[in-house]
């Protein structure tokens, strides 16, 4: 990834979103993309306690028919969302200490003291995905502060015909009251006159946006998925003033406090198992050299 650290702040800042290609390194990409694509081929077979974080195209026709044309029916068993990821594969949860995408939130956030909030998949199945309403993620967070990042690892290619992310660059600027629960799904005759972006991008990159923003996309006709992972981060004190706490929720993994640090090593143990070892041999090594009377 090229360390661009003054786009991402004027582009984020100016227009409350910022695309970088090349976010995820291809062995990452692959796993990843085989980790979804685990899931979403055989949705029938998990047990309860991970089935439940799967929403159906299906269910969400019946819910709201209006963003898809096509019947229950015709959908088969697409899965549209797949909610607590980390949950699925450690390689998820591995994901919340994914170095370059933190980079990036240091930069956003101005700050080593932000906090993972959750990881979950929008995969838009190919051919007969919903559209996505046109909405700001804000309402759906609540949390104390407005300063949050919903921040996407893309894993194929976005393009208008599979559904790509739309954006309406500068609504984020709003305050943190005006952000109102309606805007959960924003009728098109609601939305600011201002122009629309398709954020186009090929497979690895990272979309991040304000989570104020108005977005949307449309449904996925193509013959491939259009699999994001969504990530919410939220920045130095900004808290959830709900009950409601999600898998990994509260995690720091830049911050500079060590009990912090302790954490996020004692939650990834196979992540930080070699390291943990290089310290110890570092550390037996040192005795010796203290211990031997000629230091070798
Ligand atoms: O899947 C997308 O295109 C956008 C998803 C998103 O930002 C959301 O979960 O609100």
């Amino acid at each position: 990834m090229i360390n661009d650290p003054a786009r991402w702040r004027s582009d984020y800042q100016r227009d409350g979103y910022l695309v970088i290609e090349d976010a995820l390194d291809k062995p990452t990409l692959d796993r990843l993309r085989r980790g979804i694509e685990k899931i979403t081929a055989d949705p029938d077979g998990f047990p309860p306690h991970l089935k439940r974080w799967l929403d159906f195209e299906r269910d969400f026709i019946k819910r709201k028919p209006q963003y898809n044309e096509l019947a229950v029916s015709q959908v088969g068993n697409a899965v549209r969302n797949i909610g607590e990821l980390p949950l699925f594969d450690p390689m998820f949860a591995e994901l919340i200490v994914y170095p370059p995408l933190l980079d990036v939130l240091q930069v956003l956030f101005a700050s080593t003291e932000f906090q993972f909030y959750n990881y979950k998949c929008i995969v838009k199945a190919p051919r007969v995905s919903s559209k996505s309403q046109w909405r700001r993620d804000l309402p759906y967070l609540e949390h104390s502060t407005p300063n949050l990042i919903t921040a996407m690892l893309c894993l194929d290619p976005m393009t208008e015909r599979n559904g790509a992310t739309v954006v309406l660059p500068g609504t984020h600027r709003i305050g943190h009251e005006p952000a109102k629960p309606g805007d959960k799904d924003i009728p098109e005759t609601d939305l600011p006159a201002v122009p629309r972006v398709t954020v186009t991008c090929p497979a690895g990159a990272a979309v991040l946006f304000h989570v104020n923003i108005i977005h949307g996309g449309g449904a996925n006709r193509s013959e491939h998925p259009r699999p994001n992972i969504i990530g919410i981060w939220a920045g130095p004190d900004t808290y959830p003033v709900t009950a409601s706490r999600l898998a990994y929720h509260g995690l720091m993994p830049r911050s500079a406090d060590p009990a912090r640090q302790r954490q996020v090593r004692m939650s990834f143990p196979r992540l930080f198992a070699q390291s943990a070892m290089d310290n110890a041999q570092e550390a037996r090594s040192a005795m010796c050299a203290r211990e031997s009377p000629h230091g070798g």
